[in-house]
């Protein structure tokens, strides 16, 4: 495989699904809730995608969920591209997870795009009570912070080609705008951030 085009570090509480979206998008497999192994450290996954003809190469940092690993997560965020903030739709505490990576990489990171990502969201299609989580408020917190909101199921494959897709086309565009800025010798690069109204139960 040749270098990583984008570098895109996964992180979030434990259990919240990190290491299992890297293996829906990267082997198309779901390896089954029954066999939970947490991450030691970090494991890397990389990809390649087409975007509009061009064939990029995503890496991504799988970091580890458990807060004794905290500082490691913080190694593997710098210089990334994207961040995938994972939470669990069916647990409210790993939201509050969210927020302090969502400072750590504001105060950080700056040119970090930040992608916040609801998982197991098939929980929820079969028990729409279990959603700990609501779309909307999410959302909301998303749009103060210029992030965009993902819900994904890596058991079914849902949302999942969409939010690594997603990173690749913003990556593109901001690549784009970069090159305008260094012609023109001014700009700033924001990713317009929609606001999406999706069902929610
Ligand atoms: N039903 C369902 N279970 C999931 C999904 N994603 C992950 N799981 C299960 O949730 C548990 C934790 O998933 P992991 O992907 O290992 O979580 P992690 O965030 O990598 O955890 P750490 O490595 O400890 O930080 C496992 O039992 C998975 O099988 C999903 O989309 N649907
Ligand atoms: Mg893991």
């Amino acid at each position: 495989m040749s270098k990583v085009d984008i570098k895109v570090v996964l992180l979030g509480k434990e259990y919240s699904g990190k290491t299992s979206l890297v293996e829906r998008f990267v082997y198309n497999q779901f390896v089954g809730e029954n066999s939970y192994q947490n991450t030691i450290g970090a494991a890397f996954g990389a990809k390649k995608i087409e975007i509009g003809g061009e064939v990029l190469v995503l890496g991504l940092w799988d970091t580890a969920g458990s807060e004794r690993y905290e500082s490691i997560g913080r190694i593997y965020y710098r210089k990334s591209h994207a961040a995938v903030i994972c939470y669990d739709l069916t647990d409210s505490d790993s939201f509050e997870r969210v927020k302090f990576w969502v400072s750590e990489l504001m105060k950080f990171e700056e040119k970090c795009l930040l992608y916040l990502c609801g998982t197991k969201k098939d929980l929820l299609n079969q028990d729409c009570k279990r959603r700990a989580m609501d779309y909307h408020k999410v959302a909301d917190y998303a749009y103060e912070i210029k992030a965009q909101v993902f819900e994904t199921s890596s058991k079914t494959g849902e949302g999942v080609d969409e939010l690594f897709y997603k990173i690749g086309e913003n990556f593109l565009q901001h690549r784009a705008i970069e090159t305008d800025e260094n012609k023109s010798g001014f700009g700033v690069f924001s990713i317009e951030v929609e606001r999406k109204n999706e069902c929610c139960f």
